[in-house]
C-alpha cells in the first residue's frame, strides 16, 4: 500500500528526527558536530575565537566548495513577458520556447568550465517548468508541445549527459499560490503526509517513501513539489531557496516550514547542498558576484525559528567573520557555523533574458572570478536562455572566452615539483631552482581543518632580501592574488602572521599569466 514506508521526519525541532523503518535517521541540520558550534552568553572573546577555530565543513560543503564555477539559468514566463518578477496570473500560453535545446545549454556550460547548473524550476510567479500535480500554472497549461513539454526533464538529462551536476531553484515566494489563497492563508501547521496523492494520482498503489511532516497549507504545497522534483528528476546536488518575496504584498508573509523542507531534502537528496536560505551555503550579500576582501566561512548565526539559522550580523556587513565581528555578533549569535559564500551574478543586467541587454565583457567576468573564486567563494553565474529556448550566441561565445581567459591567468604552477620547506610555524618557502617571473599566486588552506589564517604575507627574495609582494587577511578555500607587475625571484615565501589555530596550507602556487 502507498503508506507502507512512512517516516516521521520532524517533531518541531531541527534534530528530533526519527526514521521508523529501513532508512537511516535524517536530520534537518548536518549531523557533523563541528559544523555548528553553539556560543554561550558568557563566552569571552578568546573563547569565541577558540570555538571559531574548531568549526569544520561537512562533506557536502566540501564537495560544493570544489565546484568553484557554477551556473544559474533563469527561464520561465518572465522570459516571454519581459518582466523580472512575474505576477502569478500570467497566461501560461505565453511560454513558447519553440527551439528549446538544453544540450546546447549543457555544451556551452561544459566548455565554459561550469560544474553544476541550477534551473529556476519555479520563480516567484509560481509558474513551474515541469509537469507538476500540484499547480496548473505550469508548462502543462501551455500549448507548447501540446502541454507535454518538460523543461526540467530536458535540462536534467542534458546536464548529466555532459557531466554537469543538477541544481534546482524553487522559489519559496509564490504569487500564483498567493492568488489561489494557499500562500499566506493563515493556516496552522499540522502534520501532512508527503506525497499527498491527488485525484487520479499516477503514483497511487506504488511503494513510495512517504513522510509525515509539519507544515501550513503552503508549506505542504512546497513539500509536495520538492518531493516531485527530488524523486522524479534526481539526483539533485543543490536546492536553491531565494529570500525575496516577489510582488506579494509585504504584509502577506508566510512563515516558511524550513525545518520540514530541509528534512525532506536531506531524506530524498542527501548530497544536495541547500542554498542560500539554507544551512549549507550562504548568500555573499550582493548580486554583483563579489566576495569580501577577507571572506570567512565561519559565520555567527542566530536562530530565527522553524529550523532556520540566519546571519547574526547584517547579510551585507563588510566584515562578518573576523575576531571583531565574532565579538560584535555575540549578543545575538546562537552559534558559529560553517557557512561558505556563494557569489551570484548575472552575465547580463537582468536575471531573465531581455533582447535589449548584452552580456558582460571578458574583463568584467574575469574581475568577478578574481573577486569570488579568488576569495574563497563559489561563483554562481547566471546565463539566461532566450525566447527560442537557447543560450544566446553572444553569451555562449563569452563563456568560452571567459574560460580561456581564466586558463591563461593561471596557466602552469611554477612551484609544482619545486623544493618546499615548511618551518612548522606557518611559514613555507619555495625554491624554484632559478629566478622566474611570477604575477599570480594561488593559496589555499586545507579547510577540512577549518579556516584559520587571519593575516599573511607573501615575500620574494629579491637582491638578497625578502621583499613583500602581498600582505592580506584570510586565505580559506582559495585566495588568488594578481600582482600589479611581475616579480622575478628564485625563492618565494608564504608567512602566516596571524591565525586562530594551527595552520594547514594546502596550496602555494606561483604563476606567470599569459594575458
Ligand atoms: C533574487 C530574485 O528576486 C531574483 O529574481 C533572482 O532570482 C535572484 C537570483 O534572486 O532574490
Amino acid at each position: 500500500m502507498a503508506l507502507s514506508r512512512r517516516h516521521a521526519l520532524l517533531a518541531g525541532t531541527a534534530t528530533a528526527v526519527v526514521a521508523t523503518t529501513g532508512l537511516p535517521a535524517f536530520a534537518a541540520t548536518p549531523a557533523e558536530p563541528h559544523y555548528r558550534i553553539p556560543v554561550d552568553p558568557g563566552d569571552t572573546p578568546d573563547e569565541l575565537v577558540a570555538k571559531a577555530a574548531k568549526v569544520r565543513p561537512t562533506k557536502r560543503q566540501l564537495a560544493w566548495q570544489r565546484l568553484e564555477k557554477t551556473a544559474f539559468l533563469h527561464f520561465g514566463v518572465n522570459t516571454f513577458t519581459g518582466l523580472e518578477w512575474g505576477t502569478g496570473d500570467e497566461d501560461p500560453d505565453v511560454f513558447q520556447p519553440t527551439g528549446l535545446d538544453t544540450d546546447q545549454w549543457a555544451r556551452a556550460l561544459r566548455d565554459g568550465g561550469f560544474k553544476l547548473a541550477i534551473l529556476t524550476a519555479k520563480h516567484h510567479d509560481g509558474f513551474v517548468l515541469y509537469q507538476s500535480r500540484y499547480t496548473r500554472h505550469s508548462v502543462a497549461s501551455s500549448s507548447w508541445r501540446d502541454g507535454r513539454g518538460d523543461v526540467l526533464r530536458s535540462f536534467a538529462d542534458s546536464m548529466r549527459k555532459y557531466g554537469i551536476k543538477v541544481g534546482v531553484y524553487i522559489s519559496p515566494a509564490d504569487e500564483n499560490q498567493y492568488l489561489d489563497g494557499v500562500y499566506a492563508n493563515g493556516s496552522a501547521r499540522t502534520t501532512h503526509t508527503v506525497p499527498t496523492l491527488v485525484d487520479g494520482d499516477d503514483r497511487a498503489g506504488r511503494d513510495l517513501p512517504t513522510y509525515d511532516l509539519d507544515a501550513t497549507d503552503y508549506g505542504a504545497h512546497m513539500l509536495n513539489q520538492l518531493y516531485e522534483v527530488l524523486t522524479e528528476y534526481g539526483p539533485v546536488d543543490e536546492v536553491w531557496f531565494d529570500g525575496a518575496q516577489g510582488r506579494i504584498p509585504p504584509d502577506k508573509v508566510e512563515k516558511y516550514d524550513w525545518d520540514s523542507w530541509y528534512a525532506l531534502i536531506r531524506a530524498l537528496a542527501p548530497d544536495a547542498s541547500i542554498a542560500v536560505s539554507g544551512p549549507d551555503v550562504r548568500w555573499v550579500g550582493n548580486e554583483g558576484g563579489m566576495a569580501r576582501e577577507n571572506e570567512w566561512s565561519v559565520i555567527p548565526v542566530k536562530d530565527t525559528g522553524n529550523g532556520k539559522y540566519d546571519y547574526a550580523l547584517p547579510y551585507d556587513a563588510p566584515d562578518n567573520g573576523s575576531r571583531e565581528a565574532l565579538v560584535e555578533a555575540h549578543p545575538t549569535a546562537a552559534a558559529l557555523q560553517w557557512w561558505p559564500a556563494e557569489c551570484d551574478v548575472s552575465i547580463r543586467p537582468g536575471w531573465f533574458y531581455h533582447a535589449d541587454q548584452q552580456p558582460k565583457s571578458v574583463e568584467q567576468l574575469t574581475d568577478i572570478w578574481f573577486r569570488s573564486v579568488g576569495r574563497g567563494a563559489v561563483l554562481l553565474l547566471n546565463v539566461p536562455p532566450d525566447r527560442d529556448g537557447l543560450l544566446p550566441a553572444a553569451d555562449v561565445a563569452r563563456l568560452k572566452e571567459f574560460r580561456e581567459r581564466t586558463d591563461r591567468e593561471l596557466p602552469r604552477d611554477l612551484a609544482r615539483g619545486a623544493r618546499v620547506t615548511d618551518d612548522g610555524a606557518g611559514s613555507r618557502t619555495v625554491d624554484l631552482g632559478r629566478p622566474l617571473a611570477v604575477d599570480r599566486i594561488r593559496l589555499a588552506e586545507d579547510i577540512r581543518l577549518g579556516q584559520q589564517v587571519e593575516q599573511f604575507v607573501v615575500e620574494a627574495a629579491v637582491d638578497g632580501a625578502w621583499r613583500t609582494v602581498a600582505a592580506l587577511g584570510t586565505i580559506g578555500a582559495a585566495r588568488i592574488l594578481p600582482l600589479a607587475a611581475p616579480v622575478t625571484a628564485r625563492r618565494w615565501r608564504l608567512r602566516v602572521t596571524g591565525s586562530r589555530s594551527a595552520v594547514h596550507i594546502k596550496e602555494f602556487g606561483l604563476y606567470k599569466s599569459q594575458v
